[in-house]
């Protein structure tokens, strides 16, 4: 019902449209339109009424409701139904239920704040209300299980796109899942898949960024390693052009991966890791590895060389550089 009469008001902008013809178009009595409008307002909508002339909208707050994101996305399949909420668990996990339940592909969920925003290995994301983006998209590669890691690529290519394209900075992507700028962490990527043997049935695409916070709403634990754009730019930004920007940058990768296979998404990934030749040290699977970063290879798995010159490959993990990062 929001939804439908922010689209009503849009449509009239700058007009006034009278109560009376939102009631019959809603088919809803007058008190309700009333209520609505009320509630509106305290979700931060600034709506004039006028007991002659009706109601008209004036601004819109930075939410991320499908009214304020779909009139000027310009996708064709990521994004069209967007599941918004004002808080959820984690919106990784009420993905995974609307797929379970059947959700098509390209279907995304969105929280204003998350209270059990997860990262990998049961860590926790630190979502707070209103500041940044909290982002899970179903999608329904027709992939093989082991090369699910190269969606994980694909959509750390479209981010940090998307971070560049809108601040002007170069992010760096730190494998396999982090994007940094100078040096900290701007944004965490969560990909969760559903799957037989050789057949996946969906893969949950989460991603965070931290979009809007000050360096003093981070917890303590992550202030020294987390960054913000707000932080990096000087200035806020706003949330739903930034969301509208990357839905487009991550249907565009997601297509030419589809379309085209890896390569593409390999070669972007590695112009942005600036992996090869650094030393690092991999956490994975309890065992720790220091070595040389080789490469990706081509389901996206990290390759190390360790001091006695053997290769390691390494699907999953935690890498720390041995040396400082030059974004
Ligand atoms: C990640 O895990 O980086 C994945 C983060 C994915 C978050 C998104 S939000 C939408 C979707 N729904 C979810 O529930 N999750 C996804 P990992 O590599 O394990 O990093 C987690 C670590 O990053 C934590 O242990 C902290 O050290 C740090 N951290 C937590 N919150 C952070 C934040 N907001 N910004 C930067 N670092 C953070």
């Amino acid at each position: 019902m929001d939804e439908k009469i922010l689209q009503l008001l849009r449509e009239s902008a700058p007009a006034f449209l009278s109560g009376e013809e939102i009631s019959r178009r809603l088919k809803v009595s007058r008190t309700a339109v009333w209520k609505r409008m009320r509630r509106l307002r305290t979700l931060g909508y600034e709506i004039k009424a006028s007991t002659r002339s009706g109601y008209r909208l004036i601004r819109s707050p930075d939410l991320l409701t499908p009214s304020e994101i779909k009139p000027n996305l310009k996708t064709k399949c990521l994004g069209k139904t967007i599941h918004h909420f004002h808080t959820l668990d984690s919106t990784n996990s009420k993905a995974y239920q609307l797929a379970l339940n059947g959700a098509e592909e390209g279907e995304v969920v969105i929280a204003e704040s998350q209270e059990k925003g997860r990262g990998r290995l049961g860590r926790h994301w630190s979502s707070p209300p209103f500041l940044n983006l909290y982002l899970s998209a179903i999608l329904r590669p027709k992939i093989l299980p082991h090369q699910a890691s190269l969606i994980t690529l694909m959509a750390a290519v479209a981010t940090a796109d998307t971070i560049q394209k809108f601040s002007g900075l170069l992010p760096l992507i730190k494998w396999p899942n982090d994007i940094l700028l100078r040096d900290r962490k701007v944004a965490g990527l969560l990909n969760e898949i559903h799957s037989e043997m050789d057949r996946i049935h969906f893969v949950i695409l989460g991603i965070g960024v931290n979009l809007n916070m000050d360096g003093k709403m981070f917890p303590k634990e992550i202030r020294a390693v987390a960054t913000s754009l707000k932080i990096e730019m000087g200035q806020a930004i706003s949330r739903k052009v930034f969301l509208q920007s990357l839905l487009q940058e991550l249907e565009k990768w997601y297509t030419i991966f589809m379309k085209e296979g890896s390569a593409f998404i390999l070669k972007a990934w590695r112009d942005r890791a600036h992996v090869k030749g650094r030393r690092v040290k991999v956490t994975s699977f309890g065992e720790t590895v220091v070595g040389m970063a080789i490469d990706v290879d081509s389901d996206g798995a990290l390759i190390l060389e360790t001091t006695g010159g053997k290769r390691k490959r390494v699907v999953a993990g935690d890498v720390e550089y041995k040396e400082k990062v030059k974004s």
